[in-house]
């Protein structure tokens, strides 16, 4: 038996990452599991909910990258291990997120490289997804929740480091990286074009079996 596939859908808020990673989950059941970034449900995951929830609530802006890079090597052992045993983990945000999100916040020695060392030596996923929503680039259509990362001005500037990221870190369009448009897609276009970018991943069990690290 080969081990399972990490398979990461990345993206900015509203682009429908919870929406597409929960139905490919389902479509592959029993055979996968999920797995959101943040978790909010450890110790360090309370601290992120609240820092993202509570705009008084105040920390420097390394120590929060750093919270949400600690978060996910919370689950990286269980994530190895799941994959291990042949199940595919599916991923509802990562380490791009984690870079995207830090280095928008224009901070002196916060660049692309300094954001990526926390999470080096994180499992790589052997497919990532980025979801992308033109639509979500007119500001008439603000329609971002309360949280503290939610505002067209700042979403603007986390695309632009996601794709930063993608050109330091990825090869764009390799068969590592695919970019899926949902601007004016409904869930079920969405989910269908995602389904055929996974196949060639999941029945290519005889080659890559290797793990390959961030
Ligand atoms: P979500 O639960 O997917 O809505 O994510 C919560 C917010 O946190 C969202 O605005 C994106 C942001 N976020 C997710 N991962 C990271 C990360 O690793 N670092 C930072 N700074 N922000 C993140």
């Amino acid at each position: 038996m080969g081990r399972g596939r990490l398979i990461l859908i990345e993206g900015l808020d509203r682009t429908g990452k919870t929406t597409q990673t929960s139905i490919l989950t389902d479509r592959l059941k029993p055979n996968a599991q999920l797995i959101k970034f943040p978790d909010r449900s450890t110790t360090i995951g309370k601290l992120i909910n609240q820092y993202l929830t509570d705009k008084n609530f105040n920390l420097p802006n390394q120590s929060v990258h750093l919270l949400f890079s600690a978060n996910r090597w919370e689950v990286a052992e269980n994530i190895k291990e799941t994959l291990l045993n042949g199940t595919n983990v599916i991923l509802d945000r990562y380490v791009y997120s984690g870079i995207a999100y830090s280095a928008a916040k224009d901070v002196d020695g916060m660049d692309l490289q300094w954001c990526l060392n926390p999470d080096k030596g994180l499992l790589k996923p052997d497919l990532t997804l980025f979801l992308t929503n033109e639509s979500n680039d007119d500001a008439e259509r603000d329609g971002f929740g309360e949280e503290r990362y939610e505002n067209v001005q700042f979403q603007k500037k986390v695309k632009k480091q996601f794709y930063a990221a993608f050109t330091e870190f990825e090869t764009p369009n390799s068969n590592t990286l695919k970019l899926v448009d949902v601007t004016n897609k409904s869930i079920e276009e969405v989910s269908e074009e995602i389904w055929k970018l996974v196949q060639p991943i999941l029945s290519n069990k005889e080659e890559n079996q290797e793990f390959s690290f961030f």
